[in-house]
């Protein structure tokens, strides 16, 4: 098929999800598009089935916000008729859903047909898509699209909750290339950080409010109460400032290291005694699965659909939203016991497995056959 992907080129999340499918895809045969602004970073490879349009929004002195839906449902109408793409599959809803639907009424008129499929991530849905200046548009364009997929069923759930949709919702669940992320051994790396062999508790996310760093910083300084321990924080973003007073307040400021964005996340995973998400909101938890592919157990909030994904007493262990002396508790429990920690290390990368993106393709592809077959 010739499938055109659209998605916000980031390091984590959905532009991540976007990239590793459309990478996958290609190499299942597939001739793959990506229209995004920026090529995304994980587009880092050579491949005669993969093809980068890039947007570009023209400016003009009366535009004080540059008209991006516009361009972005142009260069959809550019690449359909000059590539003959047999779908679109935007991902995030905002305005990727949007700006596809516009793209496929001016198609119509030139007597083209494109189905478009759109993927809801997460805060397109739980945060930023309820906003009322968002909500009617997201609505409208999640029930025009001839198919929509969801990265969990907590996300399912929350969009029919909070939207009146009349579709159908397809979950498909994220993924995970375990070629790419699996355990490496870098025990001169650990040294450095650990020194005295102390446990080493790890984040990832892109320091934003809803990810409740602080919650992490909290829990890191009640179990290096217990055990000789170092946290790392890898990512940046918004909070990051208020995250390192905090861990001056706390007094741990030594024993926290900030590596910034890092591109071979795995490399550093692979380090980790265990891996701390403690989110107020999060329609999977990418960054956890992540983890468990390099055997590293999870302790992590309740929300959303990570509980999907981090099994409470198997990969890890899952608590309130908020509740870190509970989380502290549960990591003190695992990393003083060192049967118990091996099992779920053991454990987590079983259930990583799971979600190999050579079960999870499949989904996708036949997913593509039926909306383009319906439609
Ligand atoms: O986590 C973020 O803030 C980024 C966000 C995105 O849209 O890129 O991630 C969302 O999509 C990921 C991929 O499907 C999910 O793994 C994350 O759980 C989800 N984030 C939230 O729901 C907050």
């Amino acid at each position: 098929m010739k499938i055109g992907i659209v998605c916000y080129p980031t390091y984590g999340g959905s532009g991540v999800v976007a990239t590793e499918l459309g990478k996958a895809l290609a190499l299942a045969g597939h001739q793959v598009h990506f229209i995004t602004y920026t090529q995304p970073p994980r587009l880092d490879i050579f491949s005669e089935n993969i093809f980068y349009h890039e947007v570009s929004v023209a400016s003009y002195p009366l535009f004080e916000y540059l008209p991006y839906e516009s361009a972005l449902a142009s260069k959809m109408v550019d690449v359909t008729i000059n590539e003959k793409l047999d779908l679109i599959h935007v991902h995030y809803a905002i305005p990727h859903a949007s700006a596809a639907y516009l793209a496929k009424q001016i198609l119509k008129y030139k007597g083209i047909h494109v189905p478009v499929i759109t993927t809801l991530h997460g805060t397109d849905i739980t945060l930023v898509g309820r906003d009322p200046s968002f909500e009617p548009v997201v609505t409208f364009s999640i029930n025009e699209s001839d198919g929509v997929t969801a990265v969990s069923e907590s996300l399912k759930k929350d969009t029919y909750d909070e939207f009146e949709i009349l579709s159908h919702i397809e979950v498909i669940p994220n993924f995970i290339d375990l070629h790419r992320f699996q355990k490496r051994p870098h025990e001169h790396f650990k040294k450095s950080l650990c020194p005295n062999g102390e446990k080493l508790l790890m984040h990832t996310s892109n320091f934003r409010a809803v990810k409740r760093i602080e919650d992490v910083v909290r829990v890191f300084a009640l179990v290096r109460k217990k055990i000789p321990a170092k946290l790392v924080l890898i990512g940046d973003g918004p909070e990051r400032s208020g995250i390192e007073a905090l861990c001056r307040e706390l007094e741990v400021q030594c024993d926290v290291r900030f590596l910034g964005k890092m591109d071979g996340i795995e490399e550093a995973l692979s380090l980790a005694d265990l891996f701390l998400l403690t989110s107020e909101k999060e329609s999977f938890g990418l960054a956890a699965l992540e983890a468990m592919a390099c055997e590293v157990p999870v302790i992590s909030s309740n929300a959303g659909g990570i509980p999907e994904v981090n099994i409470h007493g198997v990969t890890g262990y899952v608590s309130e939203i908020g509740d870190v002396k509970d989380m502290a508790a549960n990591a003190i429990k695992m990393l003083s016991d060192p049967t118990l920690h091996d099992q779920m290390k053991a454990n987590a990368l079983a259930r990583a497995k799971e979600f190999d993106i050579v079960k999870i393709l499949p989904l996708y592809e036949k997913y593509y056959e039926r909306i383009t077959s319906k439609s």
